[in-house]
């Protein structure tokens, strides 16, 4: 039968800290009125998060969880769109492996697009800033208010947060988007709002609850400097005419 909502974790060298945050979610999703598969992509990981992800499914088999693996690390963009073309629901939700928004924040994100209101829906830590508990690191949060500033004025897009790791989507209007996408790092996120943007969905930022967890596995140089030129990259993309559809 086909589940209500899918949500996809994308999951890079996670075996460590992956188990607590998947039962976490299993278990609020087995006390909800919807139905709801976990579809954990292991992002070509060279530790066993994959075999991690398997024995914590193993412990709910009424649960319909499984996970999905390449062998070769491709980034968070590229876990994400594999996810998604593998969810069997209309509504497809993803989040960081580690829950720094917590679980049950998903109903800011899904009510709205199950009411019709909206396309996607996406987390952000800008518009109510008291709703975080633990910051990121000062540098990585001022970096974060950079690169948004920067995304901004680049793509013109009115966004305050387009980086936080817990986004929604409409099926039947988002997938057929995912064909154009380029982007497989961390500038995703940017790409999927802004094509989004591009074919008329509707777009809603909303102010969700955040509790950073330090054990990032972001390289601060190297994916900032990726970062701000995948962004150049969708504003060249945009002019090729790449996200043109049909
Ligand atoms: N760093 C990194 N994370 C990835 C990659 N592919 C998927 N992810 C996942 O992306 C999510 C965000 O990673 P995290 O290290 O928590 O990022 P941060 O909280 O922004 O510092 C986690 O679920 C990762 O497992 C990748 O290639 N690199
Ligand atoms: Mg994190």
């Amino acid at each position: 039968m086909q589940p209500d909502l899918s949500i996809i974790i994308p999951a890079y060298n996670e075996s460590d800290r992956l188990a607590g945050p998947l039962r976490t979610v299993i278990e609020y999703l087995m006390t909800q009125s919807f139905t709801a598969e976990v579809i954990v992509v292991d992002d070509g990981s060279s530790d066993d998060t994959t075999a991690a992800a398997d024995a914590v499914f193993s412990e709910y088999p009424e649960f319909a969880g499984r996970t999905v693996r390449y062998e070769k690390n491709r980034g968070k963009g590229y876990a994400v769109k594999t996810g998604m073309l593998a969810a069997a629901a209309d509504i497809v939700l993803f989040s960081d492996a580690d829950l720094s928004t917590p679980i049950e924040e998903l109903h800011k994100l899904v009510d709205p697009i199950k009411n019709g209101e909206f396309d996607v829906t996406f987390g952000s830590r800008a518009l109510d800033r008291s709703l975080i508990g633990t910051h990121q690191p000062w540098r990585r949060e001022q970096g974060g208010k950079v690169f948004n500033l920067v995304v901004r004025v680049m793509t013109g897009m009115p966004f305050w947060d387009t980086q936080c790791g817990f986004k929604a989507f409409s099926m039947p209007t988002f997938r057929p988007l995912l064909d154009v996408m380029q982007i497989e790092r961390f500038g995703f996120d940017v790409e999927f709002l802004y094509v989004a943007r591009l074919h008329g969905l509707r777009l809603k930022e909303i102010a969700v609850r955040w509790n950073n967890d330090d054990r990032s596995k972001v390289n601060v140089l190297r994916d900032s400097v990726r970062m701000f030129d995948e962004v150049r990259q969708i504003r060249r993309n945009a002019k090729r005419g790449v996200y043109d559809i049909g």
